[in-house]
């Protein structure tokens, strides 16, 4: 059915893998037509628990397809970015599920901004991060310039873009770019280690906890108590967190419905 990514399904959590590994699986428009179509399905499914976006081969994603039809110098790409970029970040930003990066290789240009737009980024030690826009003549885009300012700041925001150099992912993460750097051999085990964790977790409160981290750029402080009071009034009433006090009253690991 796909032949761009690999979808997968266990119990709600997830597996998109990017599959064009001999471009470095660069976005073409074809791979954004089947990312749509897997997010469709993801976003249908109540019992979704997590997402993990992975890749093929030895690089994460290598960005836009300089090759592609649609980004040709001359073109509207303004016209790609909105109807493909911009609406993918987006939605990964907004799903009610823990987003996972598992980044081996490069991630270059959209492809970091991909990885960046996930909720927790893993990458192996070898991995490495570019933003490689303005290297063709292009601005960071998929949410770069509003990512990177925040995550690691204004001055390092300036110096990773307008340089476009290659940062290290052991750089990366101790600069807060991303979650977190393990060695190359340990990254599968650390991020299956996890999506098991998540695929038992309280969904609806990793979700309300993702929703009022995400929004606080833009809230006030009173504005944030107020959301943080709303949704915990939510999950007051949830069958989690009966669960969760029932199993430590009991004191036996809790079986969250992520309900
Ligand atoms: O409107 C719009 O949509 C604009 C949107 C823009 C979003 C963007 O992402 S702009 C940035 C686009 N990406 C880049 O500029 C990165 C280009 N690639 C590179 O600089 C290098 O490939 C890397 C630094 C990422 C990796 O280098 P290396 O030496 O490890 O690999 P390589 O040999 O350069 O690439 C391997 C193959 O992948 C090669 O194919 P070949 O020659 O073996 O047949 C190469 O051409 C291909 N490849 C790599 N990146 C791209 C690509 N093919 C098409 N598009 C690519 N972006």
């Amino acid at each position: 059915m796909f032949t761009c990514i690999e979808f997968e399904n266990a119990n709600g959590a997830y597996v998109i893998t990017l599959n064009r590994p001999d471009k470095l699986n660069s976005f073409n428009q074809q791979m954004h037509q089947e990312l749509k179509q897997a997010l469709d399905t993801i976003e249908a499914d109540k019992q979704a628990r997590v997402l993990l976006f992975a890749a093929a081969g030895r690089g994460f994603c290598a960005g836009q397809d300089l090759a592609d039809d649609a980004v040709t110098p001359g073109g509207d790409l303004g016209q790609v970015i909105e109807k493909y970029y911009n609406p993918l970040i987006l939605r990964l930003t907004q799903l009610p599920i823990p987003v996972i990066a598992k980044v081996q290789g490069v991630a270059a240009g959209a492809g970091a901004n991909l990885a960046l737009a996930c909720d927790l980024v893993y990458a192996g030690k070898s991995a490495s991060f570019i933003q490689a826009f303005t290297g063709i003549g292009l601005l960071p885009d998929s949410g770069g310039t509003w990512q990177l300012p925040r995550l690691v700041g204004m001055a390092r925001a300036m110096g990773l873009t307008l340089l476009g150099g290659k940062v290290p992912a052991e750089a990366a993460a101790d600069m807060g770019m991303i979650w977190q750097c393990v060695e190359d051999e340990e990254l599968d085990a650390t991020v299956d280690a996890v999506m098991e964790k998540f695929s038992k977790a309280p969904t609806l409160a990793l979700a309300r906890t993702k929703q009022a981290l995400r929004g606080s750029t833009s809230a006030t402080l009173e504005q944030q108590l107020a959301l943080e009071c709303n949704y915990q009034r939510q999950l007051g009433n949830s069958a989690d967190y009966a669960e969760g006090v029932a199993s430590f009253g009991e004191k036996r690991t809790p079986n969250f419905s992520g309900n």
